[in-house]
């Protein structure tokens, strides 16, 4: 394509220019002249939404009339941001939008920051599903994700004299135009009661049908949210659900004069769709969190079984016709309620409907770490969901007679493998369910996958070894990179060709030459220097600090969690502000340590590490002795249109989680993409990046998860030695300790020093010196600027295989059947 034939052509822009401001009329009831810029952005974003309608129905129909295979992506969260954009974009209205808003004298930079982040997610798990459904739309493949449409998303993030405040986030406060609320899709979901069999001559007591009785009903409400692929290609249905009262229920008991018990079971049904766990990688052991599981699992398969059964008549057909990933194990209930509904409802005999579900089904892990391996109580699972509690019974005492069948009878062994937990008060375990339950269980990087199969599923793996296999994660360009970071894009672009986008997974190869190319390198770190300019910017406005954009970004944002270790950072940070201090008129490389992420509620050590992060930048950006060398800033509220804004700018990108521990990660693709350099330990996607970018061009450094592992088995330990054998360790560790940087209160850190002195359970301590090294190794590549430029580019060149669509395409051929 020529550059003229991409410019927006006038007709295009005048149509769209019409099109906003009907919107503006007639939806939203104003005249340009009264405006407010939240009209503006709403009026566009419907403008928008109209231009999917046409082939997001013909998609819908041309499924159906195909006979097509449907995809169907559970999850609790999806961590979607801003759409507009996205949308505009996919779509290729971009440039005649923002043309079209300016002849109506509107600035689209100004009214696109209107829109609220729908943020209904907590980190990575979430963004990924939101990557997955903009991927499967682009790859034209026929999918629907469900999930629970949250009044509250993710807390917003205040930050208050250091410390971490949570406080509720609106995003609905103003209406959402890109949503269809679908009052006639609802579905009412039941809760507790009792359980009678309803034996008929012949069958098996136990397996036969059952009438569940429950005595709770709430009503499931359909909200639809199109996704729309990259060049408008396709447009897929995002299905979220929300909880309402089942009106007739209340009624009665209000007209019986029981004002306030009517309104209090409003509110109990409602209180299900209300807001987001906040929870990263923690069991969140609350009754609300496995009404929100199932509430959503049982709409959601009421829903596509209703689509199956309208189509093709019989639910015998249904895994030639559906398939249904389980993101994580919060949909995995659906194991037990897929049961339930074949045998109860569609009078389907046990084994066959067993065979059907797990036909269906598959699942993905996102973490081995022990706390987050969901199990919820026995007690709690009879109370509230009677019937699941007896299928997972059956379940479980068929799965352990086949094994005594095969000769197995290795007590430890069918203990390990069972659906109950016995040890710690009898628990249901939600992984060990959505594994025997799915034909395919995935990790999401090729470490991960390995430790699954080594560790959490060793028995289950050794009984059904061809069950696990591996997907790398994976990041949609079109959002990290087109739309975050539009002047790396040109630039791309200016030298491979406009069939870059089309094509990143291949195409970003043909960048290497340029690497060695001085011109090409320069103008690479300039678009990145005007990047950085921008975020310099936004740092003044949001937190007050000035820093210089010719320093080295060091950028570190992700949750913050004691295994992804923010405080090696930290103590990396206090030892250069140390050397700094002994010997100010030094040749110190300038640097911006640039920290954002938050804190689960009730996560106390992850909340004292903001707070000591706090600490640490006041007492370093108010010393003068350092000026520009060291700044530290923690920027508040970190979220995806955030992380748009940090990622295009990060010289340097922190990727420092214990070995072992990190699943994938998915934020070092993205910054790896935008042309950043890694330091990194080699763990989760690290170790696959460093393969396809080359361990010359990141600086991985520390133990591996083996060596971890070693440690842990020698017994419990404890870092004294270490620290003894680093002066430069043991002289950090004091000086917070000590109340350095806490006066007010110098006992603040003492336990957290304490914690990893004597336990380092995160190998912190042991993995400082290496840690240490590696940035100097960073040090002195950047004072090399051809070096740093040519890795640079050589990251942006190699990072195509981390494309969501090559990991889709993974999952839709070996897993789904639908390519
Ligand atoms: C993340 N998990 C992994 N969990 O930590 C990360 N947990 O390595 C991986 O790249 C990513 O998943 C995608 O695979 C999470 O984000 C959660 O957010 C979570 C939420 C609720 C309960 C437990």
């Amino acid at each position: 394509m020529t550059q003229e034939s991409n410019l927006p052509s006038p007709d295009d822009i005048a149509t769209f220019r019409e099109n906003i401001l009907r919107k503006l009329t007639y939806a939203i009831g104003k005249d340009a002249g009264h405006a407010s810029q939240l009209d503006w952005y709403e009026a566009v974003a419907l403008a928008t939404r109209d231009r999917m309608i046409d082939r997001w129905m013909d998609r819908t129909r041309e499924t159906y009339r195909q006979n097509g295979k449907r995809v169907y992506y559970l999850s609790l969260e999806f961590l979607i941001g801003r759409l507009l954009t996205d949308s505009l974009s996919n779509l290729g209205l971009l440039d005649i939008a923002r043309e079209a808003l300016a002849e109506l004298g509107v600035d689209f930079d100004q009214i696109r920051l209107q829109e609220p982040d729908a943020a209904l997610g907590n980190g990575g798990l979430g963004r990924l599903a939101a990557c997955f459904m903009e991927s499967m739309a682009t790859l034209g493949i026929a999918a629907y994700g469900y999930g629970i449409r949250y009044d509250h998303g993710l807390f917003r993030q205040a930050i208050v004299d250091g410390w971490q405040h949570e406080q509720t986030e609106t995003w609905l406060n103003f209406g959402n135009p890109w949503e269809f609320e679908r009052a006639e899709v609802s579905y009412l979901i039941g809760f507790g009661g009792h359980v009678t069999a309803l034996p008929r001559a012949g069958d098996e007591q136990a397996l036969s049908q059952h009438f569940w009785h429950w005595a709770e009903g709430v009503r499931a409400i359909a909200y639809d949210t199109p996704t729309v692929g990259w060049r408008g290609s396709s447009v897929n249905t995002l299905r979220l659900w929300r909880a309402r009262a089942e009106a007739d229920f209340h009624l009665e008991r209000f007209n019986a004069g029981d004002h306030i018990g009517a309104v209090a079971e409003e509110a109990r049904a409602e209180s299900i769709s209300r807001v987001l766990y906040p929870a990263d990688s923690t069991e969140a052991g609350q009754e609300l969190r496995l009404r929100q599981e199932y509430f959503f699992v049982a709409a959601s398969l009421q829903d596509l079984l209703r689509r199956h059964l309208d189509q093709h008549q019989s639910v015998l057909s249904l895994p030639e016709y559906n398939a249904i990933q389980l993101n994580d194990t919060h949909p995995a209930i659906a194991v037990a309620e897929l049961m339930r509904l074949l045998v109860d409802v569609h009078d389907v005999p046990w084994e066959k409907a067993w065979a059907l579900t797990v036909a269906t089904l598959s699942y993905t892990n996102h973490t081995l770490l022990p706390e987050a391996l969901e199990t919820w109580p026995v007690g709690l699972m009879e109370r509230l969901l009677p019937r699941h509690m007896q299928i997972i019974y059956l379940i479980n005492a068929q799965h352990l007679d086949s094994l005594r069948a095969r000769d197995i009878n290795d007590a430890r062994l069918l203990r390990s493998v069972s659906l109950i937990e016995e040890d710690h008060g009898r628990r249901v375990r939600m992984g060990n369910l959505a594994f025997l339950g799915s034909h395919c269980v995935n990790g999401v990087s090729a470490l991960h996958t390995q430790l699954m199969r080594e560790t959490v599923f060793t028995d289950l793996h050794r009984l059904y070894p061809q069950r696990i296999s591996n997907k790398t994660n994976g990041i949609t360009f079109r959002r990290w990179l087109y739309q975050a970071n539009p002047s790396l894009t040109r630039l791309l672009v200016e030298h491979v060709g406009e069939e870059l986008l089309d094509a990143p997974e291949t195409r970003l190869r043909e960048l290497e030459p340029f690497a060695e190319q001085a011109e090409f390198r320069r103008r690479f770190a300039e678009q990145r220097l005007a990047n950085k300019e921008l975020l310099a910017g936004l740092i003044q406005e949001r937190v007050g600090i000035r820093v210089d954009p010719h320093a080295l970004f060091d950028v570190h944002v992700k949750r913050i969690h004691e295994y992804k270790r923010q405080l090696l950072n930290l103590l990396h940070t206090v030892a250069l502000y140390q050397a700094i201090r002994a010997d100010p008129g030094g040749d110190w490389v300038p640097r911006v340590k640039i920290f954002a992420g938050k804190a689960a509620a009730s996560y106390h050590t992850a909340k004292l590490i903001i707070k000591l992060t706090n600490d640490i930048a006041r007492t370093i950006n108010d010393d003068p002795t350092v000026r520009d060398l060291l700044k530290v800033v923690f920027l508040p509220n970190y979220n995806v249109s955030l992380a748009e804004r940090i990622i295009p700018a990060a010289d340097l990108s922190e990727q420092i989680s214990t070995a072992g521990l990190e699943a994938s990660g998915t934020s070092n693709m993205k910054f790896a993409l935008n042309g950043a350099l890694t330091i990194g330990t080699l763990d989760g996607a690290n170790v696959e990046m460093s393969e396809q970018i080359g361990l010359e061009h990141m600086f991985i450094f520390g133990m591996t998860a083996q060596e971890v592992e070693a440690r842990k088995q020698a017994g419990e330990y404890n870092a004294e030695a270490t620290i003894y054998q680093s002066p430069r360790l043991n002289e950090v560790l004091m000086a917070i300790r000590n109340g350095a940087f806490s006066a007010d209160d110098p006992g603040r850190y003492t336990a957290l020093i304490d914690g990893i002195t004597w336990h380092d359970t995160f190998m912190v301590c042991a993995d400082f010196e290496a840690y240490w090294q590696a940035q100097r190794e960073v040090e002195k590549r950047w004072r090399d600027p051809a070096r740093w430029w040519r890795s640079a580019v050589l990251n942006t060149a190699r990072t195509g295989w981390f494309s969501s669509d090559r990991t889709i395409r993974e999952y839709a051929e070996e897993i789904w059947k639908v390519m």
